[in-house]
């Protein structure tokens, strides 16, 4: 039985969003279809996302899911899009219009100042693949986790992060093995590959998520986030470049001569700079 006091966040429909002590817990939960996302899902994955970021008090996300499946007790961390809401353009809501926004919800992992914890309890495939990619690190049930790529199986590929990153992490050869044959890998073999962190036995995973994200919280903020967007900036390119640089923006804005810089503006005067220029 965890001991962590978890508190709802906020309730919606094909997720749950949770918080305690500095760790935000965003879970799917439609384990009936493997926790297969629509676009209601991934709507309110932007929003608990955005909310996370914004959170001061919020260091590390975990990314879990709800289950088993009631209907036959199968665990899943998330079995990709919806086919069953996939239309001729994308996946379509309720409003009619068809959208692959599961690819914002990635960037905003991405590129969210704060370490994302992909927990993985059971079967993570097709684009539910790509998000344990993405994610800063996973940890994945040893007895119910399995990773599966099965996008070449129904035309849904994700031709971006979920496999030229993936290639970074655990070699060309691996990753086209991978997406080319869609076999099932279990989380030991995962762990070799070097796609996971650790293989946890399933009572303990939330619980080890947990204390992976309390150790992450005992270090210095602006340090985790500077190196997650320094190791993620040399694959972003020019995007990777302007993450990296606002925080460097905000850094300079604590200093003695951007306070000099605005309040000269304000009260119309020449800025002065003398002495500031550090060797
Ligand atoms: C997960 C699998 C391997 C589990 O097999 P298992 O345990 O034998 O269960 P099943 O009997 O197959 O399933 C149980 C019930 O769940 C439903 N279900 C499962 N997965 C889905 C799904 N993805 N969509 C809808 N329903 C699903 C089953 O139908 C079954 O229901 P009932 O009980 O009513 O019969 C196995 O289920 C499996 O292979 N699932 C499909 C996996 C898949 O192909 N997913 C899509 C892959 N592609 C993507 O996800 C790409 C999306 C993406 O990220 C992307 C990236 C870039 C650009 C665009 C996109 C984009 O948005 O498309």
């Amino acid at each position: 039985m965890s001991k962590i006091n978890w508190q709802t966040a906020k309730t919606y429909e094909d997720i749950t969003y949770k918080k305690s002590n500095g760790v935000a817990r965003i879970a799917f939960n439609r384990p009936e279809v493997r926790n297969a996302f629509r676009p209601k899902t991934t709507s309110e994955l932007l929003d608990a996302f955005h909310d996370a970021q914004e959170d001061t008090s919020i260091g590390v996300v975990l990314l879990s899911a709800e289950g088993p499946s009631p209907k036959d007790g199968v665990y899943s961390f998330c079995s990709g899009g919806d086919q069953k809401a996939r239309g001729h353009q994308g996946y379509v809501g309720e409003d009619g219009y068809h959208r692959l926004n599961i690819l914002e919800v990635q960037r905003l992992i991405r590129f969210m100042p704060k370490a994302v914890i992909c927990v993985v309890p059971g079967w993570a495939v097709g684009g539910g693949h790509s998000l344990h990619v993405v994610c800063d690190m996973t940890l994945a049930s040893k007895e119910h986790a399995i990773f599966k790529q099965t996008d070449a199986d129904v035309t849904s590929f994700d031709a971006g992060y979920g496999s030229a990153y993936l290639a970074k992490m655990v070699g060309q050869k691996k990753a086209r093995e991978i997406f080319f044959l869609g076999r099932n890998y279990s989380a030991q073999e995962a762990f070799e590959m070097g796609m996971v962190n650790a293989v946890v036995p399933h009572d303990e995973l939330e619980d080890t998520a947990y204390e992976w994200a309390q150790e992450i919280l005992a270090k210095s903020p602006t340090s985790i986030k500077m190196l997650k967007f320094a190791m993620n900036l040399t694959d972003d390119g020019m995007v990777g470049q302007q993450v990296f640089a606002g925080e460097a923006t905000r850094l300079a804005y604590m200093t003695d001569e951007a306070k000099e810089g605005r309040d000269a503006f304000l009260e119309k005067r020449k800025p002065n700079f003398d002495k500031m220029w550090l060797p």
